[in-house]
C-alpha cells in the first residue's frame, strides 16, 4: 500500500507513535510519506520506503496566522496525486483529519484514516472554537481509531457520533541491549533513581512529581531525573532550588535516547491529570520499570495497580511517594513488578500486532478484505 502519515514534529507521543508505525510499515513493504512541519524526532536516519516531505505554510500580509491548515490539506493532496497515495492515516486530529478531508475532496478515491490520541479529544477538541469541526471530522473519515478504550468512550461522550471506532493501542519495541551505563552519571551508589519523561504541559503535573520525590527522599536515598521540557520546566526548577534539594533533581531537556535512562532508572512517575494511553509509562514498562501514576484516562489499562506498578488518585502525592518507598525498600517486589511490566509491554503492548491491527483497518477501508 501507499500511505501518507500525518503528525506533528514536536516531542510528543502522537508524533512517535505516527512516526514508529511509519517505520514499521515500510518495514513490511509498504511505501511511507510522512508529512510533518519539521522531521519528526524519532524519524532518524535514511531508511527505504520512508519517505519525508516538509509542510510549510507561506505567508502573506493579508493574513495574522498563515492557514497552516490549508497547506498540509495542499501538500497532502499533491503527495496523494504525484505518489499516488491510497490512505492518508492522520494522528492527532487537529488539524491532520480536517486536512486530510480537504484532500480527499480533491483526490477522489483517497482514503483518510484519523487515530485520536488524547487531548484532540480531552482538552483541545472539545473546545467549543474546535468541537464542531472534529465532530464532523470523526463522523467523515472512512476509519477511525482511539488509542485506549478510555478515549474510544470520551469521544462517544462528547462528541456523540454514531460510528466504530478501532481501538489499537500504542506500542513499543523491545530495548535494544547496548546502552552506556549510566547509573553513575545519575547518582552515587546505592541511591534509588526516580524518572520523569513529559512534554511538562500542565496536564502532566510536574509539580506533583517534584512533591512525590520531596516525600520519598526524606525515606530512601534517591535522585530524580526530569526528561523533557515545556511549560512548566521554570517553575519546576525554581521550586527544587526553594526547597533544597536542586542538586538531588536532574532535568535533562529533551532526549532522543530515552531508552538510557530508562535503563538506569529504577521507578517511573506519571501523576498526570488526564492520559488517553502513557506511552511514556509502556516504554518504562518496556525497560522493566514499575510505574507509579494516577488512576485517570487510560492508564488502567496499560499498569495494572499492584502487578506492574501502583495507580492512585489524581494529586494524591502522599499515596505514590509511599507506593515509591515501598517498592525502593523491597527490591524483590520492586523487581518482580519490573519484570511482570515488562511481559506486559512486549506482550499486550508488542509492536507487531498493533501493526497489524492498523493494516487490517487501511485494507478494510480500501475494500482490500
Ligand atoms: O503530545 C502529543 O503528541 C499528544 C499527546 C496529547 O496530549 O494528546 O499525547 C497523547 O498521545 C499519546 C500517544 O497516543 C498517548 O500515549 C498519551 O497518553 C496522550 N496524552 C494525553 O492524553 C495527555
Amino acid at each position: 500500500m501507499r500511505i501518507g502519515i500525518s503528525c506533528y514534529s514536536t516531542f510528543g507521543g502522537s508524533g512517535v507513535v505516527a512516526t514508529e508505525v511509519g517505520k514499521a510499515l515500510a518495514a513490511r513493504g509498504h511505501e511511507v510519506h510522512i508529512l510533518s512541519p519539521s522531521v519528526p524526532p524519532r524519524l532518524v536516519g535514511f531508511e527505504d520506503r520512508i519517505n519525508f516531505h516538509e509542510v510549510r505554510a507561506t505567508t502573506y500580509p493579508l493574513f495574522e496566522d498563515a492557514p497552516y491548515s490549508i497547506a498540509l490539506g495542499s501538500k497532502m493532496a499533491d503527495v496523494a496525486e504525484h505518489h499516488g497515495l491510497e490512505i492518508i492515516h492522520a494522528h492527532y486530529a487537529i488539524p491532520h483529519a480536517m486536512a486530510a478531508l480537504l484532500a480527499r475532496m480533491a483526490i477522489p478515491g483517497l482514503k483518510v484514516v484519523t487515530t485520536l490520541h488524547g487531548t484532540d479529544i480531552t482538552v483541545v477538541g472539545s473546545d467549543p472554537s474546535y468541537l464542531p469541526m472534529v465532530k464532523m471530522a470523526i463522523r467523515e473519515s472512512d476509519g477511525v481509531t482511539a488509542v485506549s478504550e478510555y478515549l474510544r468512550d470520551e469521544t462517544y461522550r462528547t462528541f456523540g457520533v454514531g460510528r466504530d471506532i478501532d481501538v489499537i493501542g500504542n506500542f513499543v519495541e523491545p530495548p535494544g541491549q547496548e546502552r552506556p551505563d549510566c547509573r553513575a552519571w545519575l547518582a552515587p551508589r546505592a541511591t534509588a533513581v526516580l524518572t520523569h519523561i513529559s512534554n511538562f504541559r500542565p496536564v502532566k503535573r510536574v509539580m506533583d512529581v517534584l512533591k512525590v520525590f520531596e516525600l520519598v527522599r526524606k525515606e530512601v536515598p534517591a535522585r530524580l531525573v526530569m526528561v523533557g521540557d515545556g511549560p512548566d520546566r521554570v517553575e519546576a526548577e525554581a521550586y527544587c532550588r526553594d526547597r533544597g534539594f536542586a542538586s538531588e533533581v536532574r532535568f535533562t531537556g529533551k532526549q532522543l535516547d530515552i531508552g538510557t535512562v530508562l535503563a538506569c532508572s529504577d521507578l517511573f512517575l506519571l501523576p498526570s491529570a488526564t492520559e488517553s494511553f502513557g506511552l511514556a509509562a509502556l516504554e518504562a514498562m518496556g525497560h522493566r520499570v514499575p510505574v507509579i501514576a494516577s488512576r485517570v484516562g487510560g492508564l488502567p489499562e496499560v499498569v495494572r495497580h499492584g502487578i506492574d506498578g501502583y495507580l492512585e488518585p489524581m494529586g494524591d502525592v502522599e499515596a505514590m511517594a509511599a507506593d515509591a518507598v515501598t517498592l525502593l525498600r523491597d527490591e524483590d517486589l520492586r523487581l518482580t513488578m519490573g519484570d511482570a511490566a515488562r511481559e506486559r509491554a512486549l506482550g499486550t503492548f508488542a509492536e507487531g500486532p498493533i501493526v497489524d491491527q492498523y493494516e487490517a483497518l487501511y485494507r478494510r477501508v480500501l475494500g482490500k478484505d
